[in-house]
């Protein structure tokens, strides 16, 4: 088999980058090593910013997102016992909107198929070769019998875990990690959500989220110890200590119903430098992870997505190489500044086993600071809204 890009990954990276490009007329494949029911069975991200509704409405996907998503103009930061609320419209003229990735990447899916782009799922053993020289290809197996796919490009859409970066040699990469000692409990179920907006709740107990994926849908996450099991966490124990983690006012009105999904979430800030070896761009999680507490990861994937398919538009349709050599640079400097915002709001809203009652106050003495300037509420709303592209 011949193509020009060969996807590695059918995550929102690997769907959003082949739907543009099926729609420029650049022929590409995606592979992936698990089914398309296994995908959508993953419950992650919740919020996209507008850099990433803009990005499904170029795919041609975002219709069903304008129809059932949840445009959100502001969350609300509680601590201290009470509730203050970020105006994120009021103060950047801009808003999120809430819908899952589950549903995003369905409708990605749909508009593959419905497109006749070419998957291949369930594909074992995926490899990329010869990235480095002049004829890249990737081969994989499926029912027993080995494939080639010689390409132009390969674009490692394959998530943390995937084979991409594990590919490049590991003196041509330098790694940044941060492994945070917690992680985050959550639960999603059939209730109607405490408010109508988010909550990130700053508690001496440990974090709290409440979110959501509809009017009828709750999302809710707890901070949780590392060795923490989900059997010992009934759906009232979770409850007893989300309340216990909120203002009194919510904690009172929630109404709670049995939890469908839940799951643990170990927490880390990851980036791998650079983005591209010779013919494999690594996009999305393959290249970086950041803590879900400034709901960047899935956007950083989109961005990505921007930078890569801005070059490998120029390349096909100018013939110019400058956008796929500019791809690393223009993608981790936007990477970068997500990092340090999704670390920021980490080290602000957790209980960090080592601070102490020090920690907590000065987080306190942050978040009061934050809420009551509104050169702080902007920088926190900017960036929460998402920097542009
Ligand atoms: P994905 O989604 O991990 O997709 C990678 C795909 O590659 C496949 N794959 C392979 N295929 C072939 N061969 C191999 N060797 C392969 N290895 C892997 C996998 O099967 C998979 O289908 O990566 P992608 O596309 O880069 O997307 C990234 C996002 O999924 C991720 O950043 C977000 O989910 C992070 N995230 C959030 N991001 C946000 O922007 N807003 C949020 O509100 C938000 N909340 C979250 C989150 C992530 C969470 N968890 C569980 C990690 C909340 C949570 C709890
Ligand atoms: C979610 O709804 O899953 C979600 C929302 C906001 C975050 C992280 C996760 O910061």
């Amino acid at each position: 088999m011949r193509t020009q890009v060969a996807i590695i990954g059918s995550g929102p990276a690997g769907l959003l980058l082949g739907q543009l490009l099926t729609n420029a007329g650049i022929d590409n494949i995606i592979l992936d090593r698990v089914s398309k029911d296994y995908i959508l069975g993953r419950v992650r991200a919740g919020v996209l910013e507008e850099g990433m509704v803009d990005m499904l409405d170029r795919a041609g996907a975002g219709e069903r997102m304008h129809r059932e998503g949840l445009p959100h103009d502001g969350f609300s930061l509680a601590f201290d016992g009470r509730d203050h609320r970020i105006d994120l419209f009021g103060l950047t003229g801009r808003r999120v909107m809430v819908y899952g990735q589950t549903e995003l990447t369905h409708d990605l899916m749909d508009k593959r198929e419905a497109s006749g782009g070419s998957s291949v799922y369930e594909a074992t053993n995926v490899t990329p070769h010869d990235f480095d020289g002049a004829g890249p290809y990737v081969t994989y197996e499926k029912d027993g019998v080995t494939h080639r796919i010689d390409c132009d490009f390969i674009a490692g859409c394959d998530g943390y875990h995937g084979v991409s970066r594990k590919s490049v040699p590991e003196s041509a990469l330098k790694s940044y990690e941060r492994i945070y000692p917690f992680g985050w409990l959550g639960i999603l179920a059939e209730v109607p959500p405490v408010c109508h907006e988010l909550i990130y709740a700053n508690h001496p107990r440990g974090f709290a989220l409440c979110s959501m994926r509809s009017h009828t849908r709750s999302r809710y996450y707890i901070q949780c110890a590392l060795d923490e099991k989900i059997e010992d966490w009934s759906d009232d124990r979770f409850y007893d200590e989300l309340r216990r983690r909120l203002p009194a006012e919510h904690a009172e009105s929630m109404v709670t119903g049995p939890s469908f999904e839940k799951s643990i979430a170990p927490l880390r800030s990851f980036v791998a430098e650079p983005m591209r070896f010779g013919k494999l761009f690594l996009v999305g999680d393959a290249a970086h992870i950041v803590p879900p507490t400034g709901a960047k990861g899935l956007n950083l994937a989109a961005s990505d997505v921007y930078y890569l398919f801005d070059g490998l538009l120029g390349y096909y349709a100018d013939k110019s190489s400058a956008g796929i050599d500019a791809y690393s640079e223009r993608a981790l400097k936007r990477v970068w500044r997500a990092v340090r915002f999704s670390w920021s709001m980490t080290t602000m809203l957790h209980r960090f086993p080592d601070t102490g009652e020090f920690g907590q106050k000065i987080q306190e003495a942050e978040l009061d600071y934050l809420v009551s300037s509104k050169a702080a509420s902007t920088a926190l709303a900017e960036n929460y809204v998402g920097l542009p592209y």
